[in-house]
């Protein structure tokens, strides 16, 4: 198989002064931080659907991007194609992991069984790539939204032979992200969501959701699935609402039908945008339930009110992310995994490299900066100093529950008023950050 990139070459680290497009500034992957290397750390994941299959069409216009290897291609040809060209691009990157939907390494065949046919062609090139290169799959999950089928919903369709139909694509999604050695599996609800309410029994199609969910965590104990369940959480697009519309309502979702503990969260940064929160907030709220599993590194346009998937390329983003993926202790077995498309106008083979190593090298960075704010410590100590009323006296018989609303009456009967304030030190806060950026 000819290289499909071939003037370039395996993608080196080359240090901050470097003037290479084609090489890293600020990923060194071997180098160590707080014990570990960048690898380890940051678990690079490349997507297949938006590398391999974005053609650079928008609602105005039709495709841009210049990709020789589909030629005269289409259909399970084209998937053929496609595989080897995408671990090449992998391999070059020196990224360890990579992200599919079924749909999108094989195409829809006429029926269930074609489909099926079609995935277990491409999963057995994706098994050799694999082998050959070295890389591993993150996550994989089920296209459950581009098909009419699921025009009202895959789970959540009030048609039950449309959720008869996606049980189906997951359980075999789930069977080759298993045979794959994937380490986690994603559920994203595609058009799990509501157009209008005048149509839409809500309590009934979130049982539905959340029965669907039931099922595949037992069919993965069934067949010794060991890797982690996503959900991921995006308000709205394509659905105007929808049930996984944050890291909140996700975590009360699953906590309502006894999910908490299957599944963890998928946090993406341009749905965090969506939904009118930071990505650090959500990464908060995920890690503070425990359920931080994995990150879906992109960037949003905040003059644009839709999922453009751009590469993130703000170090104070990235900061912000690794701050609080390192406080809670890493990945297990999530990642840095790149849901993100090269703009329209950038449409040559070449800008994919460009996104990609961009994207490692703004995490690389805002990683080194948040292990710095770290050893520095002073972030941390306000942080502690801040809740020191709650270490001792009052504060302390509160967090341990040794007083109830009589006592703490009593308490500030006696003393009249409470202790004063002391300032929150926001732009104190601001600029010990950029100290570090
Ligand atoms: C779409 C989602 C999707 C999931 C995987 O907005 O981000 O790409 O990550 O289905
Ligand atoms: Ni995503
Ligand atoms: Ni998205």
């Amino acid at each position: 198989m000819p290289a499909a990139f071939p003037k370039i070459s395996k993608i080196q680290f080359e240090g901050a002064k470097s003037k290479n497009p084609l090489a890293f500034k600020h990923y060194n992957a071997k180098e160590k931080i707080e014990g570990k290397t960048m690898a380890e750390h940051l678990r690079f994941s490349v997507v297949y659907w938006h590398t391999m299959c974005g053609q650079g069409a928008d609602m105005f216009g039709s495709p841009t991007a210049i990709r020789p290897w589909e030629t005269g291609k289409k259909g399970i040809e084209l998937a053929k194609a496609r595989v080897p060209v995408f671990f090449e691009l992998c391999e070059k990157l020196g990224a360890p992991y990579y992200a599919f939907h079924d749909r999108d390494v094989a195409p829809h065949g006429k029926t269930l069984r074609e489909s099926n046919k079609h995935l277990d062609t491409i999963v057995d090139l994706l098994k050799k790539e694999q082998k050959r290169t070295g890389t591993k799959l993150l996550w994989g999950t089920a296209q459950l939204f581009v098909h009419p089928r699921y025009t009202h919903g895959a789970s959540t369709s009030p048609n039950a032979d449309v959720f008869a139909f996606a049980a189906a694509q997951v359980k075999k999604a789930i069977e080759v992200t298993h045979e794959l050695g994937g380490e986690g599996y994603t559920f994203w609800g595609g058009r799990e969501g509501y157009s209008t309410l005048l149509n839409t029994d809500m309590k009934r199609e979130q049982e539905h959701l959340a029965k669907f969910l039931h099922m595949a965590v037992e069919y993965k104990k069934k067949i010794g699935f060991k890797g982690t369940f996503y959900i991921e959480p995006k308000p709205k697009e394509p659905t105007k609402h929808q049930y996984d519309s944050d890291a909140a309502a996700c975590l009360n979702f699953l906590r309502e039908y006894n999910l908490l503990g299957e599944l963890k969260l998928n946090l993406e940064t341009n749905h965090a945008t969506l939904a009118g929160h930071s990505m650090q907030h959500e990464m908060e709220v995920a890690g503070a339930a425990g359920a931080l599993g994995s990150i879906d590194a992109n960037t949003g346009d905040l003059l644009l009110g839709w999922d453009t998937d751009q590469f993130p390329t703000d170090i104070y983003l990235t900061t912000q992310c690794m701050l609080s993926l390192l406080k809670y202790g890493g990945f297990t077995t999530g990642g840095v995994n790149f849901d993100a498309k090269v703009r329209r106008e950038s449409f040559e083979p070449v800008d994919l490299f460009h996104a990609h190593i961009g994207g490692m090298d703004a995490f690389a960075r805002g990683l080194k900066i948040a292990a710095a704010i770290r050893k520095d410590g002073r972030l941390d100590q306000f942080v502690r100093d801040r809740y020191a009323s709650w270490n001792s006296g009052i504060g302390e018989k509160i967090e341990k529950g040794k007083v109830g609303f009589e006592e703490l009456e009593k308490y500030m009967l006696q003393k009249g008023e409470a202790n004063a304030n002391s300032s929150g030190r926001q732009e104190f806060l601001e600029n010990l950050i950029n100290e570090f950026i």
